[in-house]
């Protein structure tokens, strides 16, 4: 059983699992107004992934008897100065997230809630990847910046993202 303090908390990440998808979908919008569709790509998938983590956590708090509480979801931003600040907002954003994942684990473990210390593991492993996702990106928009050409080149790569 979840107490009180653990159920809000849980609630709250999973308003902001819900924001993280609705910002990926705002920037696939972006890239698509600039006719990037790969980028576009990248950022739907990435969505979907954000919606799988809203669901693990609203399963999650079903499981362990406490009440989902769905509030606003926050209005993303829309436009970007260029696909390199998209990403670099991206992985501030998962930086922000894996912050507040932290936190959760610190108030589980102060409430002796082992259940969702283990379950919030998987949180951790999967912000690594997060993290090292928006990385690669930022990297590769970076070092293709003198080469003419290089942004479709790097289009096509990740209009590849399953
Ligand atoms: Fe981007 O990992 Fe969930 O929010």
């Amino acid at each position: 059983m979840l107490s009180v303090k653990i159920e809000k908390e849980l609630n709250k990440q999973l308003n902001r699992e819900y924001f993280s998808a609705y910002l990926y979908m705002s920037m696939a919008a972006y890239f698509q107004s600039i006719d990037l569709s790969g980028f576009e790509r990248w950022m739907q998938v990435q969505a979907k992934e954000e919606l799988s983590h809203a669901e693990k956590i609203y399963n999650f708090i079903h499981e362990r008897n406490g009440k989902v509480v769905l509030e606003a979801i926050e209005k993303p931003q829309t436009d970007w100065e260029s696909p390199l600040a998209a990403f670099e907002d991206s992985l501030k954003h998962e930086i922000f997230i894996t912050g507040c994942i932290n936190e959760l684990i610190k108030s589980a473990l102060e409430e002796k809630d082992n259940a969702t210390d283990i379950f919030l593991q998987w949180f951790v492993t999967e912000q690594v990847e997060e993290e090292a996702n928006a990385t690669k990106v930022i990297k590769k928009i970076k070092l293709m910046k003198a080469a003419p050409g290089g942004i479709f080149m790097l289009d096509k790569e990740l209009a590849e993202r399953e």
